[in-house]
């Protein structure tokens, strides 16, 4: 360690120009070189705690009790709307499938990302209006990511997004392929979003500062994929039956089942 002694000597040197930097001795390099892989190594290892060393939390969300008739949409109220349906079309709100699971499900990380701050994806979200309906019915996106907001439809639409920490928007979209976007600066469980044309057009959508999320479909399944190991509150949010929180702790490369089950 005798190069303590001597470091003063030599920052002087190299700050009066006597010696340059490449000047230094061999075991002042070596002591540098030694810093710079043992800082690799740490980030080699938090690199790898994130993505290789990640667990997965999946389950499926099951509905218990009477399962409430399926509520048909009236869509004559504008006829081009109801143009664009031959089968009968039903409210999305308490959607069973016949496993008795349930759609339109969000299962997020509520809590264990405090302080924390992740990429932004270069991908858009988009949410489509189609059939008068919005397509997804149920939605999740980052903080700051871009949503893409289309009107398939040959009718206005007028989309109100509601959000209560971030600015609401309230536009009309009168054409056929007209695009905008929109994006939320605040994270908000959930952001409600109508069209003030037709009052049963609803989409919800979760804005989180992660991308720990998921929405249950047809088999009213969810996974939440590459979470580094910690401890967690998952939450399941469904817009009619409330939520419901589990507390997880996954391992590295650990896999962790999740079943949530609401009361209708
Ligand atoms: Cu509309």
């Amino acid at each position: 360690m005798g190069f303590y002694p001597r470091r003063g000597r030599y920052d002087y040197a190299e700050k009066s120009g006597i010696i340059s930097r490449t000047n230094f001795p061999r075991e002042v390099v070596e002591m540098k070189n030694r810093v710079i892989i043992f800082t690799g190594i740490l980030i080699l290892n938090w690199n790898l705690s994130l993505s290789v060393f990640a667990a997965t939390v999946s389950g499926r969300v099951q509905f218990n009790g009477t399962v409430p008739e399926p509520q048909r949409v009236n869509m004559n109220a504008d006829p081009v709307c109801a143009g664009l349906h031959r089968e009968p079309v039903f409210l999305q709100e308490v959607a069973v499938n016949a496993d008795r699971t349930l759609r339109n499900v969000f299962v997020y990380v509520k809590e264990g990302f405090e302080g924390r701050t992740f990429e932004t994806p270069a991908a858009k979200v988009i949410l489509d209006q189609k059939g008068c309906q919005y397509e997804p019915h149920v939605f999740g996106i980052q903080i700051h990511q871009t949503l893409e907001i289309l009107n398939s439809d040959s009718t206005l639409h007028n989309v109100h997004g509601m959000p209560t920490v971030s600015k609401e928007f309230n536009l009309g979209m009168p054409i056929k392929g007209m695009k905008l976007t929109r994006k939320f600066d605040q994270p908000e469980v959930m952001v409600k979003f109508k069209c003030d044309v037709h009052p049963w057009m609803r989409s919800y959508a979760g804005v989180l500062t992660h991308p720990f999320f998921s929405v249950t479909g047809e088999e009213g399944s969810f996974e939440i994929m590459s979470l580094p190991a910690g401890s967690y509150v998952i939450e399941a949010w469904h817009e009619k039956l409330g939520t419901q929180s589990q507390n997880v702790t996954v391992d590295e490369a650990g896999s962790l089942n999740l079943d949530f089950t609401f009361s209708g």
